[in-house]
Formats: C-alpha cells, sequence, structure tokens
C-alpha cells in the first residue's frame, strides 16, 4: 500500500524534479536513509507551503494509494466515482483490483474501498484496466477490460451489484465481448437502447439488450475517418487521433465521444455525431498533452447545475506513467454545446455545498491526507489506518454554524494511542479541541472518545493532526461533533441562499431557472414554472445530511407568478421501501406582490435504513408558478 506523506498544499507548488520525488510513495516501508531523505523532501515541501497568498491543493482527488481511469457515475445526489488502482512502483499496467469512492460535493471523497478485482472473473489472470458503471432498474454494471486467461486476449467483463459501493459478482462468469481491445464505455439511449463502446486500436460498438448483460447482432467498426476523428501525423498504420479510453454519452441531444487521443503522450480529443453510431465529427481538443502520465482518460457527468471533466496524470509523488492519480476540474460547455479546453489544476474543482459536522461522517472522507492508508474496516465500510506522529486529513467546507461544544470519534489502538488535534484553516491553525486516544487492545477494537470543543463556528477547512508517539498510533473509522444550538449548527442545503444559479436544486416536475428579479436577498432566486401538479415543486437531496429523530427548523421565502396558492415545505422520507411525507412547515398563502416566509420545526424519524430523503417546496393544490429564495433547513 501507498503511503504518502504530501503536505496540505504540496501539490499546488510546481512539480519537484522526478528524482527528487521517486522514494515518497512508499515511505513505509524505506530504510532510515530513504526515510530521512523523505522527510527532507516534506520538510522543503511545507516551507514552500506556509508562503502567503498560497492556493489550497485538492487536485488529485485521491492521496492514499495511485489511482487511474476515473470513470464518476451521478446516484442519488452523489458522485460515485470508479477507478483503477495502480501499484506502487509499477513499472507496466500492473492493476489488480478497482476502487470506488463518493462525494456529495466534489471536493471531500470517501473510500468504499475494493469490491470488484481481477479475482471476481474467474475467468480473467491480470490488467484490472479501465471500465465504466453504469445504473439501470436498480442494479449497477461496471464493464471492465480483463485479460481472458483461456486466449491470453483483452476480454471485456461485466460486473453487477445492487448498490453503487458493491461489492460485485461477475454478472455472467465469462467475457461479454472478446476481441483483444479494451476500454469499454456504455450509453443508454433516451429511448432505452443502451450501447456499448470500447476499442484499441479499433473503436468498436454494440447493442446491448435491456438486461445489460447480452447483446443483439454483432460488434461492429465505428468508422475511424479523420473527419470523424483528427488527423494523426507521422504514423501510418493509425491515420487518426483516436487511441483509446471512448466516453460516449447525449446532452441535450447531441452525442460526445470524448477519448484518449495519439500516442504518446496522449492528450484528449472528442468528436460529436447527431445519434449514437454517428456519423462523427472531430470537434479538437479537451485538454492537452500535460501532467507526467503518458496516458490520460476522460470522465465527463454533469451534478448538480455544473460539470466536471474527470482524468489522470503523475501529480502525486513518485507519480508517473504507471503510478497515476485521479483529478477533476469543472467547466462550462461553450453556448454551441462544444467544450472548452481544460488545464489541469492542482486547485481542482469548487465545493458544491459543504459538509455537515453534525452527522456521522466517515474517517476515510477525505479532501487531502497526508502519511494515512484506509483498509477495511471490522465495523464495516473502511476506516483509516497507519497513523504516525504528524499525520493529517483535511475536510474541506465544514460548516459549523452557531458552533460545536464536543467531538466524538470511533478509535482503536493495538499500541498506546495518541492524540487528534482538531484544527482549522491549516494544519497548524487554530486549535479548537484535542482528543486522547488510549490504546485499545486491538487495531479492529474500537471504543468513542469524546472531547470538548471551543471556538469552530462558521465554515471552515478542519484539519485532523494526529500525534502521538513513534510507530502506528491507532485507527480511526468515523467521527461526529455535537452542535451548540439545535443540533445541527448549519443549513443543510447546498446553495440555500440560490445565490449559485440552480446548484442542488432540481425539479419534481415543471421547469427550473436561476432569476435575478424578483429576489428576497442577494442577487438571485430560483423559479419553478409550467407545473402540472401541486407536487411540482424545487427539490433537494438531504439523504446524506439527515440525522434520526432529530429536529429539523426550516424556512424559505416563496413568492407566486399567478394566483395565490397555499405553499409549504415538505420532507419526503424513503426508508426501508416505503415513502412518508413530513410537514416541514405550515401551509400559507403567497402571492406575487411579495415574499412570503414559510418557517416551521419538524422531527424527522424513521425504521430501518433510510435510502431516500428530499426536501421540497410545493403547493397545497393547483399549479401556479413560484419563486423561492432564502431557503434554510438545519
Ligand atoms: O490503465 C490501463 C490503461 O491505460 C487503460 O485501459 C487505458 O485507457 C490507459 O489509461
Amino acid at each position: 500500500m501507498t503511503h504518502i506523506k504530501v503536505p496540505d498544499e504540496a501539490a499546488a507548488r510546481p512539480p519537484l524534479p522526478a528524482t527528487a520525488l521517486m522514494n515518497v510513495a512508499s515511505s513505509r516501508r524505506l530504510g532510515l536513509t530513504s526515510r530521512r531523505a523523505v522527510l527532507v523532501i516534506v520538510a522543503l515541501l511545507c516551507a514552500v507551503a506556509m508562503l502567503p497568498g498560497t492556493a489550497r491543493a485538492d487536485n488529485p482527488i485521491v492521496q492514499t494509494i495511485y489511482t487511474a481511469d476515473p470513470a464518476p457515475l451521478v446516484h442519488n445526489g452523489r458522485v460515485y466515482l470508479y477507478t483503477g488502482h495502480d501499484e506502487d512502483g509499477s513499472t507496466y499496467f500492473t492493476m489488480k483490483d478497482w476502487r470506488v469512492w463518493s462525494s456529495a460535493d466534489m471536493v471531500n471523497w470517501t473510500d468504499h474501498g475494493s469490491p470488484m478485482s481481477v479475482a471476481t472473473f474467474s475467468w480473467a489472470s491480470a490488467d484490472a484496466w479501465a471500465g465504466q458503471t453504469v445504473y439501470r432498474n436498480g442494479r449497477f454494471y461496471w464493464y471492465v477490460p480483463v485479460k481472458d486467461r483461456a486466449s491470453g486476449q483483452m476480454a471485456i467483463g461485466v460486473g453487477v451489484s445492487n448498490s453503487p459501493t458493491g461489492p460485485f459478482t461477475d454478472a455472467i462468469g465469462r467475457p461479454l465481448v472478446r476481441n483483444g481491445e479494451i476500454d469499454p464505455t456504455v450509453l443508454i439511449d433516451d429511448d432505452g437502447q443502451a450501447y456499448l463502446y470500447w476499442g484499441n486500436p479499433n473503436l468498436w460498438y454494440v447493442r446491448l439488450n435491456a438486461d445489460m448483460i447480452s447483446y443483439s447482432g454483432s460488434p461492429a467498426q465505428i468508422p475511424l475517418t479523420t473527419a470523424g476523428f483528427g488527423t494523426r501525423t507521422g504514423n501510418t498504420s493509425r491515420p487518426t487521433l483516436y487511441e483509446e479510453g471512448p466516453w460516449v454519452y447525449k446532452r441535450n441531444g447531441l452525442y460526445y465521444n470524448v477519448f484518449a487521443a495519439k500516442c504518446c503522450s496522449e492528450f484528449i480529443g472528442y468528436s460529436t455525431a447527431p445519434g449514437p453510431t454517428g456519423p462523427w465529427t472531430y470537434r479538437g481538443t479537451v485538454m492537452p498533452t500535460q501532467g507526467s502520465s503518458f496516458t490520460n482518460h476522460p470522465g465527463v457527468i454533469d451534478f448538480n447545475g455544473g460539470s466536471y471533466f474527470f482524468y489522470h496524470n503523475g501529480a502525486l509523488p513518485g507519480g508517473g506513467g504507471f503510478t497515476r492519480s485521479v483529478a477533476v476540474e469543472k467547466f462550462t460547455y461553450n453556448a454551441d454545446g462544444t467544450i472548452p479546453t481544460i488545464s489541469m489544476t492542482t486547485t481542482g474543482a469548487p465545493q458544491a455545498g459543504t459538509l455537515n459536522p453534525y452527522v456521522r461522517q466517515e474517517a476515510e472522507t477525505i479532501a487531502w491526507a497526508s502519511g494515512v492508508e484506509t483498509e477495511p474496516s471490522g465495523e464495516g465500510g473502511m476506516n483509516v489506518g497507519w497513523i504516525e506522529n504528524g499525520d493529517h486529513i483535511k475536510v474541506k467546507g465544514v460548516a459549523f454554524g452557531s458552533g460545536a461544544t464536543s467531538f466524538s470519534a470511533r478509535v482503536a489502538s493495538a499500541t498506546s494511542g495518541g492524540r487528534i488535534e482538531l484544527r482549522l484553516d491549516g494544519v497548524n491553525g487554530t486549535l479548537v479541541g484535542t482528543c486522547t486516544v488510549p490504546g485499545t487492545g486491538g487495531w479492529q477494537t474500537w471504543t468513542t472518545v469524546t472531547c470538548p470543543v471551543n471556538g469552530a463556528t462558521g465554515t471552515h477547512d478542519l484539519y485532523f493532526k494526529y500525534t502521538g508517539g513513534s510507530g502506528n498510533l491507532f485507527n480511526v473509522n468515523w467521527w461526529q461533533f455535537t452542535g451548540g444550538t439545535g443540533g445541527t449548527g448549519g443549513n443543510l442545503l447546498t446553495n440555500g441562499d440560490l445565490e449559485s444559479g440552480t446548484t442542488g436544486w432540481a425539479a419534481s416536475g415543471g421547469t427550473l431557472s436561476s432569476v435575478t428579479s424578483p429576489v428576497h436577498g442577494g442577487g438571485r432566486a430560483l423559479s419553478i414554472a409550467g407545473r402540472t401538479a401541486s407536487w411540482n415543486g424545487t427539490t433537494q437531496d438531504v439523504t446524506a445530511k439527515l440525522t434520526n429523530g432529530t429536529s429539523y427548523t426550516t424556512s424559505v421565502w416563496v413568492r407566486s407568478q399567478s394566483g395565490t396558492p397555499s405553499a409549504k415545505a415538505t420532507l419526503a422520507i424513503t426508508a426501508n421501501g416505503t415513502t412518508s411525507y413530513l410537514q416541514l412547515t405550515p401551509a400559507a398563502t403567497v402571492s406575487s406582490g411579495g415574499w412570503t416566509q414559510l418557517t416551521g420545526t419538524a422531527t424527522a424519524s424513521w425504521s430501518g435504513t433510510l435510502t431516500g430523503a428530499t426536501f421540497y417546496v410545493e403547493t397545497a393544490a393547483g399549479t401556479d408558478g413560484f419563486f423561492i429564495d432564502d431557503a434554510s433547513f438545519q
């Protein structure tokens, strides 16, 4: 496992020469001399990082291991990120398993471990290379290239799971297709027809059946014309730019194929088409050749009103062409649907929303980690481990609201433990609490420790700085703060002030738009028009933010676009397959002449497992359009 010690802002600096960084990745198992060299490098990086006015680095988005070949999937208000895993010190694409990560805000990523590996496919011998997961009819299908043991050829397998985080099993017990080519991507078109595309050096597609694990007809080649895929020079056997890694999707009626172009080093190019099988037209560069890895690999999504481009590079210490790391940038499509040229950054995407410290958070939910690793926890999920004196984890944009009073963490230690220092906005920032972790008799013998917190109000980056003696100190499974007031401490709604357009919001019928007039506060409000039922309203997924048995206070300003409907805020709670509706505010008449505040307090509780919670503003009857502004749910 990798044990990468990087200071918080290391990656925001120009990269150090590869020779200087060579040994950092495997520092945990290094001898003393190498270890000292690592510490010198880290000290240098720390010194640079303490310079004033430096940007905070959040790319690459995983620092605990090397990751490659990103495949993002948006499901129920979260982004699930499926990646490959480059083994430490690789000199080839030595990849044995795939990994899953997820985030509700694009900066704090939860490690879900490895729910699928080469061993999942009994017929495969090696090469857990670039795949993609899609959702259909309650199941998640993960298409991957692996080496077929019998033929020695690369083939496409398909894993299946009822959960986005697995575990995944081999859906059919044999390759779905096998022609020696790699890198599957799947598009499910609006008419329900699914297409599997893959290929290097060719580009293939086949129509998948509705079961997603079989197909109709035979695999066909998409003609690699220079009009469709650009002109490559200097390689007569490959006249077009298409190399590998296709990512096919549809947006506003246009079909996109974003792919790794030219070799080597690769850049990311793209083509568009009026239909799923073409004809394709080459549109140019998405991301130029950058970033210390001779491959690159695209993944593109829309999430909470923003567009995001995932890729990989060699930016971590010890990184390179076979020790890659996944990163992300936010971008905006041009008005004609073309994609702007995107450059790699060390700052990454902005945070979409905040993180709620008053619900249980996994210790492996991380914006930036230095020195630690993760592992499967005996209590389920993953835990953070291999913590040594001075290691740290940053969690970004933590909304403490009116103030935290105490902190609890689930910890285990086979040695004598240590301390968790809670610091704001820097690894040496304001200390707001210190929790002492005792020895518990085992690395998976868990206990909960609690300590007082002072001075944590408003929204800050939270740093867990781990201190103690030598060697491994303790493991952490999860943590949670207790709030000074109201039990929650902060607005759980993303973009509650509506100043970030429609970010975080959706419509349960009707059309959503961000407007500049009328507004209640600030410069923008949210409009919902074209409603055809009273329950059509403005909605926001709050599943990950809710705590069972907690009392929530709601405030939202509403104004009708016509008529005088009665408006209310409602929470739809789905647990154990049943949905119940909690009225958050009494219904109140709203008009087009001014703003009306809906307020109320209600307790959210459920039995069994919570699978969905949606905050609604709707009307008691009628279909008049309305505006909302300055919404809070806390
Ligand atoms: O990660 C192994 C291979 O490298 C992938 O299948 C390609 O897309 C390239 O990224």
